[in-house]
């Protein structure tokens, strides 16, 4: 089967320059070479969203969410991007850049995938901040609002499809912020944190996760895959790293298992950040970024 890697270079959707160039350090690792020695075939069609030409040049004031328009305008290419790729039977790979892209990539595969389509979101962070309510102001922290239509914002009228809030899973979350908790309280959407994986270990809960979004493990999965999930010690090189996330194999385990069931059609790895740290961290980061891929693309220990 044939992977189209996505190269999304986008920083507005949050305060830390530098996660822009994500896609560029974890394909000059040779995340598509290492794709390619698993047996994909990869799309030269997807390649890279020109995010700098989308700036706009004059932007409303007085909002209460940062790069608005920017964040709006890249989204909505990068959504044509993905679903022209699913649309051809392809499996679309976005490397962020921060994870308001996902506003985006869960757009263009709800084009696709419609009612069937199921969100399994990998994350420290709830990122369902509605945009009147975020305290940082941080699109990157709200794509999930947009995307399940709890902001019907006029900056983002393009979005005409919506996620339900039963079609949506949440592992690894350990920081959300009063407005996100009431937002998942009110819509009982479904959250495993950090405790339920301490509880349960991480096999249990993805295959509780899968129950609840994906019961006969036969529907689309589009996986989001925040590289803050993981533990600060794993991957430290990262806008807001939060303690106490998933070590390494739990990581992997939960790529591994998603790779297993075969229903994954999109995946997005955000939030890797090339210019935190010092040079191991970064080192650290970009491997295992492109090592995660791997295994949620079905790379075996054997
Ligand atoms: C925080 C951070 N909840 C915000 N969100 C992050 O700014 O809304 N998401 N880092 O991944
Ligand atoms: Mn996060
Ligand atoms: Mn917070
Ligand atoms: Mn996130």
């Amino acid at each position: 089967s044939t992977v189209s890697i996505i190269s999304f270079p986008f920083n507005g959707g949050q305060s830390h320059p530098g996660v822009e160039l994500g896609p560029k350090e974890l394909i000059g690792l040779g995340l598509v070479d290492q794709l390619k020695e698993m047996g994909y075939g990869i799309a030269e069609t997807s390649g890279v969203v020109d995010t700098e030409s989308l700036k706009p040049t004059v932007v409303a004031k007085g909002l209460n969410t940062n790069n608005t328009e920017w964040v709006s305008a890249a989204c909505k290419e990068l959504s044509s991007r993905v679903e022209a790729e699913c649309r051809k039977g392809f499996l679309p790979v976005t490397l962020g850049g921060d994870h308001s892209l996902a506003i985006g990539t869960l757009n263009g595969s709800l084009k696709v995938f419609g009612d069937k389509l199921r969100v399994l979101w990998v994350d420290a962070h709830a990122d369902i901040n509605p945009l009147n309510e975020t305290a940082s102001g941080n699109l990157h922290g709200c794509p999930l609002a947009l995307v399940c239509g709890i902001d019907k914002s006029p900056f983002f009228d393009w979005i005409k499809e919506h996620l339900g809030f039963d079609k949506l899973v949440y592992i690894g979350l350990r920081d959300v912020d009063l407005p996100e908790q009431k937002v998942i309280k009110k819509h009982n959407i479904k959250a495993f944190t950090m405790y339920h994986i301490d509880k349960y270990g991480i096999s249990k809960v993805f295959d509780m996760a899968m129950d609840y979004i994906n019961p006969n493990r036969d529907l689309p999965v589009h996986m989001s895959f925040d590289v803050d999930s993981m533990d600060p010690s794993v991957i430290p090189a990262t806008g807001t790293p939060v303690r106490g996330g998933m070590t390494f194999r739990e990581g992997h385990f939960l790529c591994e298992a998603m790779a297993e069931t075969g229903c994954l059609v999109a995946m997005d790895l955000a939030e890797v950040n090339p210019l935190l740290g010092d040079k191991e961290a970064q080192f650290k980061t970009i491997d295992i970024g492109c090592s995660l891929v791997r295994s949620a693309l079905g790379e075996t220990l054997l």
